[in-house]
């Protein structure tokens, strides 16, 4: 077990200023909320001042001195990502975010490749990211949307995977739920989706923040990230893609920076990765994305895991004793099973309610369908309430979660 005053989770803790700002009421912030946005480091706060402050200035345009320095730092962030993630630089599209990283392939991959008749396969756990776009290209196109099944604890269910997979030529589905924090098997639905000539986009948003991911080792084709959950600032995320398919797709989005060649009546254009980067791109969020990578990589993404590991057993062994009580924890509770997050419902406590009582004590956790109506319909669940980890989480947050959720049920006396 990593104790509370390891002194390298004490450094990591010192790294996030807002982690030592009282909140209104005076208390300690206990931030459980980081699936949803992870706080940021100070070296990530000054990246972005020092871009603004030292050396904006647009990319790829200028050729004075201010230009080619804001241009070598956008792409160093690039090389910063591609390193991280086990990828080629002209691999890595910068996107706004996930979504847009996946509406990117659904639009320009999908609509080239998807006709009438053939298969999508997602899961029952996902993000509304990674599946309304494909509701909408299943409808465009006439293409069947399909689904792999969970159990009632959220984990996916393979027993008709090779049916599922019949006449399917894309796999979407996240590596992590943010839900319930069930690990997808992608060691083994990526071979047998290949196998069965279909490609595979992953939708990493809740696990590239919180273990090493190698897209090569993975067999990936398509991996989708977002800077903000991983330390790094909003408005930046990335695709990655496999060359080969993103050489073959047309550009989404088209104007400034994506070309090469305009005339009147028709364009070429630029090569990878900035085909897919039309316009002013988001440098001083890119730039800080890559000092947000740096620090990662300097604490290393094995201890990342191993640290979620111990907090999350500590959390799950902690709330038990509320079980008695009412606490009802859903998902699996197996730290290997499961990244960052719990979800879980205090009797019939409301989870808004239950989420308001815990601001009162400086505990931030997320209330609601977190972005997975269809999951939560399924499970009959109509709202959750969860708590999710990251690197500046220690035991004392995980008490002061279980002190927090002591009082609300003595104040809804249960
Ligand atoms: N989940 C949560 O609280 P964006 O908004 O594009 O950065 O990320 C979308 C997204 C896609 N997939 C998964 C698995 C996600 O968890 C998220 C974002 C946040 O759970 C905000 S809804």
């Amino acid at each position: 077990m990593i104790a509370a005053s390891s002194s390298k989770l004490e450094k990591i803790v010192a790294d996030f200023p807002i982690l030592h700002e009282p909140t209104s009421r005076g208390k300690r912030l206990v931030f459980l909320d980081s699936a949803a946005t992870s706080q940021k480091p100070q070296a990530v706060i000054d990246s972005l001042v020092e871009y603004y402050s030292k050396y904006n200035a647009n990319i790829h345009r200028g050729v004075y001195e201010l230009a080619a320095r804001a241009t070598e730092a956008f792409e160093a962030a690039r090389d910063k990502v591609a390193g991280f993630l086990n990828a080629q630089p002209q691999e890595i599209i910068w996107t706004r975010n996930t979504t847009e990283a996946i509406n990117l392939v659904s639009y320009a991959w999908g609509l080239n490749n998807i006709k009438a008749g053939d298969a999508i396969l997602t899961t029952q756990l996902e993000h509304h990211s990674n599946l309304v776009p494909w509701q909408l290209l299943a409808e465009k196109t006439g293409a069947e949307l399909r689904f792999i099944p969970v159990d009632d604890r959220g984990v996916h269910v393979l027993d008709n995977l090779d049916d599922l997979l019949k006449g399917c030529k894309l796999v979407a589905l996240s590596h992590v739920s943010n839900t319930l924090g069930t690990i997808a098997p992608l060691e083994i639905i990526i071979p047998r989706a290949h196998a069965a000539g279909a490609i595979v986009l992953v939708d990493g948003a809740q696990a590239a923040p919180n273990m090493p991911v190698d897209v090569q080792a993975l067999d990936a084709d398509f991996y989708a990230i977002s800077a903000h959950k991983m330390c790094g600032p909003t408005g930046i995320g990335v695709l990655y893609g496999k060359r080969a398919l993103l050489e073959a797709m047309p550009p989404f989005l088209t104007g400034g920076d994506m070309i090469r060649k305009v005339e009147y009546a028709k364009s070429t254009f630029n090569d990878l990765p900035w085909k897919f980067e039309a316009g002013t791109s988001n440098i001083a969020d890119a730039i800080a994305f890559g000092v947000a990578i740096d620090y990662l990589e300097g604490i290393g993404m094995e201890w990342v895991r191993e640290h979620e590991h111990s907090i999350m057993r500590y959390a799950f062994e902690r709330l038990q004793t509320l079980v008695p009580r009412g606490l009802t924890i859903y998902g699996p509770q197996d730290a290997d099973k499961v990244a960052d997050v719990i979800s879980f419902n205090f009797a019939d406590i409301h989870p808004h309610d239950l989420a308001s009582l815990l601001d009162t004590e400086g505990v931030c956790v997320r209330a609601g369908h977190h972005c997975t109506m269809p999951l939560m319909e399924k499970m009959g669940w109509p709202a959750t309430t969860r708590a999710s980890f990251y690197i500046y989480n220690t035991e004392e947050d995980v008490e002061a979660l279980v002190a927090g959720l002591e009082k609300a049920a003595t104040v809804f006396k249960l």
